[in-house]
C-alpha cells in the first residue's frame, strides 16, 4: 500500500492524528471534515496515497463512490454534493485523493448554505 509519512490524511488513516471516523474498510477510510461547510460534511479517501485521481490504481478507487453514497443516505439529507478536486487550480488543498460528501440542509432546518451568486 502506497503511503506518505508526511501526508496529513495518511497520518489520519494510521491514527497518528485523531479524526471522527465514520467508516473503514481495508482500502477506504471516511471521516468528518475538520472544516465543514455544512453539518455532516465528510471525506471519503483511499488508503492508497496519491495526490490526484489519476495517481490511484483502479482497485483502490472502486469503493469510494459506493461509500460516499452510503454516507449521503446515512446523513438523512435529500440533497447533497459529492465533489473531488485535482490540483490547486481546481481548489485542491490536501494532496491525498478525497471525495467530499456535503449535505445541503433543507430550508426548513434554517441551515441553508448557498453557493455565492457571483
Ligand atoms: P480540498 O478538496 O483539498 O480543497 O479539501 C480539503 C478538505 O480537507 C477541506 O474541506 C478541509 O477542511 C479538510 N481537512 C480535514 O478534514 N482535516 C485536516 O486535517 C485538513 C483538511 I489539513
Amino acid at each position: 500500500m502506497a503511503t506518505d509519512a508526511n501526508c496529513i490524511f495518511c497520518k489520519i488513516i494510521a491514527g497518528k492524528i485523531p479524526s471522527k471516523k465514520l467508516y473503514e474498510t481495508d482500502k477506504t477510510f471516511a471521516f468528518l471534515d475538520i472544516g465543514p461547510i455544512a453539518p455532516k460534511h465528510c471525506l471519503v479517501i483511499p488508503k492508497y496515497h496519491g495526490a490526484k485521481l489519476t495517481d490511484i490504481p483502479d482497485e483502490h478507487l472502486q469503493e469510494l463512490l459506493p461509500i460516499a453514497k452510503k454516507l449521503a443516505k446515512a446523513s438523512g439529507a435529500e440533497q447533497y454534493n459529492i465533489l473531488q478536486n485535482n490540483g490547486r487550480l481546481a481548489h485542491q488543498q490536501v494532496d491525498h485523493v478525497h471525495f467530499h460528501m456535503i449535505p445541503k440542509p433543507s430550508e426548513e432546518s434554517g441551515l441553508v448554505i448557498g453557493w455565492p451568486t457571483q
